[in-house]
């Protein structure tokens, strides 16, 4: 994972990384967000890949890592790099909600995601019970957890795709001010 530009656009390429419990949807928002469509999904086992064009001088290159237990232990590799996180919540399963807000905390105290920026999705909107927006960020505690970097959680539905364009502009205004920081910190470091 890196700053990269692909062969063929001018394009920089933002690393997202997208993590969550195994079920919170983050397959279904992958796909949805790339192809607009809804597929059938199986439980990731290992990580799916997409590049999703903005139509601007970012592209993002979003990472659906699988969210099983066993998976989880591997996250850490992959937060090397990211640019953005992207966490998925089921906003319907309150069973489940204190141990994704304990795996969103045990990511957000790892150095190598100081400072990068989160976007919590508050996934599954359209079922009866769903926690909304304010009540995730209550809940997760956004605001003291994420005091050091910027954050946003967005309420959706991966199925019907609601709340999905606003997520993608908040991506890609993160993508765009970690892509310009990147650059600026590389003159630094490579002066003319
Ligand atoms: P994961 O990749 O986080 O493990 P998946 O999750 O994308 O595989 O989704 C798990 C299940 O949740 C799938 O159902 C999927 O259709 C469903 N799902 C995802 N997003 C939504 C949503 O916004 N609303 C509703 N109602 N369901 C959603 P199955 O039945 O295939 O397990
Ligand atoms: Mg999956």
């Amino acid at each position: 994972m890196g700053l990269a530009s692909s062969k063929h656009s001018k394009a920089k390429q933002a690393q997202i990384l997208m993590l969550g419990l195994d079920s919170a949807g983050k397959s279904t928002l992958l796909y949805k967000m790339k192809f607009n469509d809804v597929f059938l999904t199986m439980p990731t086992v290992g990580f799916n890949v997409e590049m999703i064009e903005t139509g601007g001088s970012v592209s993002l290159t979003v990472w659906d890592v699988g969210g099983q237990h066993k998976m989880r232990t591997v996250w850490g590799n992959y937060l090397e790099n990211a640019d953005c996180l992207v966490y998925v919540v089921d906003s319907t399963d309150r069973q489940r909600l204190d141990e994704s807000k304990r795996e969103l905390e045990l990511i957000l105290r790892n150095e190598r995601v100081k400072n990068v920026p989160v976007i919590v999705l508050a996934n599954k909107q359209d079922l009866p019970g769903a926690l909304d927006a304010e009540e995730i960020t209550k809940k997760f505690n956004m605001k003291k957890h994420c005091h050091d970097r910027n954050w946003y959680v967005q309420p959706c539905c991966a199925l019907t795709g609601e709340g999905l364009s606003e997520a993608h502009r908040k991506l890609t205004s993160f993508a765009k001010s970690c892509v310009k920081s990147k650059q600026e910190a590389f003159k630094i470091f490579k002066p003319d």
